[in-house]
């Protein structure tokens, strides 16, 4: 007899890949835990008849001559199994996307970094070219996209990318997916957001909007992360942060989201002994009270927010300048010689227009590129301060249209910032 199992808690990179492991080895039995995730749960109660799984009390263990364990390598996950744990001659095999090394010996495993077990297997499916109907493609995309975030999250790679492409191709369903995907939402992270909404208050920090909300829950509540994601979008400020108080106990769970990347949650999070990435992070205070807890993310944002990166430090300076005067001619040729696509007009130091590549198509006749630059110019001209963060740049850029801004302080250019330069932020592309 053959078994195919995951860990207790089951989510669906888990049972996905079961349900890929179980038709790369149709004859084996599917094990799942008693308990399993509340998604995975909704999502069993309405297709129980399409897959096929045992529990573990109906197995003679006695009989199992083949283990295949998914998504974990550690006999300590698994539910009710210990009765093989010392076995020789049973045949185990691990597919798992956790690196650390866990306590399961295995004749043959996968193991390998990417975002989601389920991707792995894949891999395997595709060589040996099993067949999928789109409900066992949906199940198996809600897999990888549930562990990668919807190919979001830093763990994620090309492969689970290309899993996913597999599993589109061969019908994987969004609509269904999408319902069963939603984070847990219960009754009583209803009642806890009402609460936070009742108390909601709003603070800004050099221009930011923020707001920290102290709540007190009763013992332990999951996925509080959800409830500060929607009060943040409910309130609509730049980053909001739950403080929870867990009644009876001397500790504080830290939850925070950020819109804006000036205001980086994974390093206040880790600031405070927690951590995250720079939209969401949560930490656990012990022995502080809640206003300590709040003060202290107050200064954390203070701090955290000098060392952002401004469009000072992305912009191009000097900028050459040319006056409403100048010839296009002139302007082809400094636009050709420099290597840019734009220059500001000035008026002295002030800016009056931006003329570009661009212009050059409003010309209707060859003698117009003797004409000066006031006839083609762009007049309404967007600047930016050098104080603005790259997201703000970005906005303007993508609204307007445009792919350059002069930098203006005090009425004077001191440089340019381009469409390129700002995504070379974006992309982590910044010289050191
Ligand atoms: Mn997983």
């Amino acid at each position: 007899m053959q078994l195919v199992t995951t860990h207790k808690n089951t989510d669906f990179d888990g049972f996905a890949s079961v349900v890929a492991a179980n038709l790369l080895f149709p004859e084996a039995h599917a094990v799942l835990p008693k308990t399993l995730n509340p998604n995975v749960k909704a999502f069993l109660s309405i297709h129980k008849d399409l897959f096929e799984t045992h529990a573990c009390g109906e197995i003679d263990l006695k009989r199992v001559q083949r283990l295949i364990v998914v998504d974990t390598s550690s006999w300590n996950r698994l539910d009710r199994l210990d009765g093989l744990k010392g076995r020789k001659d049973l045949d185990i095999r691990v597919w798992d996307h956790h690196i650390e090394k866990g306590t399961i010996r295995a004749g043959q495993c996968c193991i390998e970094p990417v975002g989601a077990t389920t991707t792995l297997l894949v891999r395997e499916l595709k060589q040996q070219h099993k067949i999928l109907t789109p409900m066992q493609a949906t199940l198996l995309l809600a897999g990888i996209y549930e562990d990668t975030g919807n190919l979001t999250f830093p763990s994620a790679t090309a492969e689970d990318a290309y899993a996913a492409g597999w599993l589109l191709e061969r019908k994987a369903d969004l609509n269904i997916l999408n319902t069963f995907l939603r984070p847990a939402y219960s009754e009583t992270h209803k009642a806890i957001l009402f609460k936070m909404l009742q108390h909601a208050k709003r603070t800004k920090i050099k221009g930011h909007r923020i707001s920290i909300n102290q709540v007190t829950i009763d013992g332990h509540v999951d996925s509080l992360a959800v409830v500060v994601r929607m009060y943040l979008e409910i309130l609509n400020v730049d980053a909001a942060f739950g403080v929870f108080v867990e009644s009876q106990k001397n500790r504080c769970m830290v939850i925070g989201r950020s819109q804006i990347e000036s205001i980086n949650v994974g390093s206040i999070m880790r600031s405070m002994g927690g951590g995250g990435h720079p939209r969401a992070g949560s930490a656990q205070i012990k022995g502080a009270s809640p206003e300590a807890a709040e003060q202290w993310i107050l200064e954390l944002i203070r701090g955290n927010q000098q060392a952002s990166v401004q469009i000072s430090d992305l912009m191009s300076f000097p900028v050459h300048t040319v006056t409403a005067e100048t010839s296009m001619e002139e302007v082809a040729l400094i636009l050709r010689t420099r290597g840019v696509t734009g220059i500001p007009v000035v008026d002295g130091e002030r800016v009056v227009g931006m003329i570009s590549r661009r212009d050059f198509r409003k010309m209707r006749k060859e003698s117009q590129i003797r004409s000066p630059v006031r006839a083609f110019m762009t007049a309404d001209v967007l600047t930016i301060e050098p104080g603005k963060s790259p997201t703000q740049a970005a906005q303007l850029m993508v609204k307007h249209d445009i792919g350059r801004l002069p930098v203006v302080k005090n009425d004077q250019v001191i440089g340019i910032i381009t469409r390129s330069d700002v995504m070379r932020y974006f992309y982590d592309l910044l010289p050191d």
